[in-house]
C-alpha cells in the first residue's frame, strides 16, 4: 500500500543534454534514452530535434511502442506504408501507436525548415504491443488549456491538469503537459503518486520542489518516487517554457533493438524476421518507399 505524502516531489537527478546527430542530418538533444537516463519506465526516449531542409528520418520501422511528435516550430511531414500521410505545424501533435508494425518517414517540409520539436517514445504494456497501429492527431487549437492563474498556461496533451482533461487515449497511462509561465509565478501540479515523471526545459529557468532545484533549457529533472502527489514549480525573473511528462511504470521485462521494443529476445528476433519477410503486421513493408523522403 502506498501512502500519500504532502508537499512537493523533489528532484533526484538533473542531466543537461548535449546535441548529437541522428537520422539523416538531424540534430537531437536526447533526454530520456541517453546513457544517464535509460529505462525511465514507461518512457524509452525523449528527443528535442532540430532538422533543416536536407535532414529527416527516412523510411524506418517501429514495433511495440508509441511515438508522440510535438512540434514547436516549422512543419513536419509524415507518410506511412498504409498511405497515411499528413503535416503537423507549431503546437500540433501526432500520437502514433506503432503496435505490431509501422514503416514510415518523418521529414521537414522543405520550405518551412528548420523543424523543431519533441519526440517521446512510450513503451506499451505486453498486452498492447501487437495491437493494430493507430494515429491520434491533434492540431494546436484542439489541445485543451488549463489557466490556473494569470500568466500560467498549461496545454494538456495527455492526462489532466487543474480540472482540464485531454481526450487522447493512452494505453500506458501517461500525463504530458506543456507549461508556459510568466516571471514570478508559482504553480502546483498534481501527478498520480504511482507515476514516474520528469521535467524537460525548453526556455528560461525554473525552480522545482521545496529546495528550488534549477531547471534550464535542454535539462531533464527526474522527479522522486516518494508517494507525493504534487510538484511545485516557480519562475523568478524570466518567463519559462517546459514540459512535464509522467506515466505509470509497466514493470515488465524489456528487450530493445533499435526501433523494435518487446519483452523478450525471441520477440526481437521475430520482429526482425517479420519486417524482413513482410508478415504479421509488416505485409505492406515489402517494396514500399515513401514519396516524401
Ligand atoms: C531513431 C533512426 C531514426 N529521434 N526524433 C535511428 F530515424 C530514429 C528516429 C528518431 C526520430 C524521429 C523523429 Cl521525427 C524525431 C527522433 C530518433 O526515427 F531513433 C534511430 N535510433
Ligand atoms: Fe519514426
Amino acid at each position: 500500500m502506498s501512502t500519500l505524502v504532502k508537499g512537493s516531489r523533489s528532484i533526484i537527478k538533473s542531466v543537461l543534454s548535449r546535441p548529437r546527430m541522428d537520422g539523416v542530418g538531424a540534430l537531437v538533444y536526447r533526454s530520456i534514452g541517453d546513457t544517464e537516463l535509460r529505462n525511465h519506465d514507461p518512457f524509452l526516449l525523449l528527443d528535442e530535434f532540430n532538422v533543416d531542409k536536407d535532414g529527416g528520418f527516412p523510411d524506418h520501422p517501429h514495433r511495440g511502442f508509441e511515438t508522440v511528435t510535438y512540434m514547436l516550430e516549422g512543419q513536419f511531414q509524415h507518410e506511412d506504408f498504409a498511405g497515411h500521410k499528413g503535416t503537423i505545424g507549431p503546437g500540433d501533435l501526432q500520437w502514433m501507436t506503432a503496435g505490431r508494425g509501422i514503416v514510415h518517414t518523418e521529414m521537414p517540409v522543405k520550405t518551412q525548415a528548420p523543424a523543431h520539436g519533441l519526440q517521446l517514445w512510450i513503451n506499451l504494456p505486453k498486452e498492447h504491443k501487437m495491437c493494430e497501429p493507430q494515429y491520434q492527431e491533434l492540431l494546436d487549437g484542439q489541445v485543451p488549456r488549463a489557466n490556473p492563474q494569470e500568466g500560467v498556461v498549461i496545454k494538456v496533451i495527455a492526462g489532466e491538469s487543474h480540472g482540464v482533461s485531454s481526450k487522447v487515449y493512452t494505453r500506458t497511462p501517461t500525463m504530458y503537459l506543456d507549461f508556459k509561465m510568466a516571471p514570478h509565478k508559482t504553480v502546483e501540479q498534481a501527478i498520480p503518486s504511482s507515476y514516474n515523471g520528469f521535467i524537460y526545459g525548453l526556455k528560461g529557468t525554473i525552480f522545482v520542489g521545496e529546495e528550488g532545484v534549477e531547471g534550464k533549457p535542454h535539462q531533464t529533472l527526474v522527479l522522486s518516487e516518494d508517494g507525493t502527489e504534487t510538484i511545485k514549480i516557480s519562475t523568478k525573473d524570466e518567463e519559462a517554457h517546459f514540459v512535464v511528462i509522467a506515466g505509470q511504470p509497466l514493470k515488465e521485462p524489456l528487450a530493445q533493438r533499435g526501433l523494435f521494443v518487446m519483452n523478450t529476445q525471441e520477440e526481437i528476433v521475430e520482429a526482425m524476421v517479420d519486417f524482413q519477410r513482410g508478415q504479421h503486421g509488416f505485409e505492406r513493408a515489402k517494396g514500399w518507399h515513401s514519396t516524401i523522403a
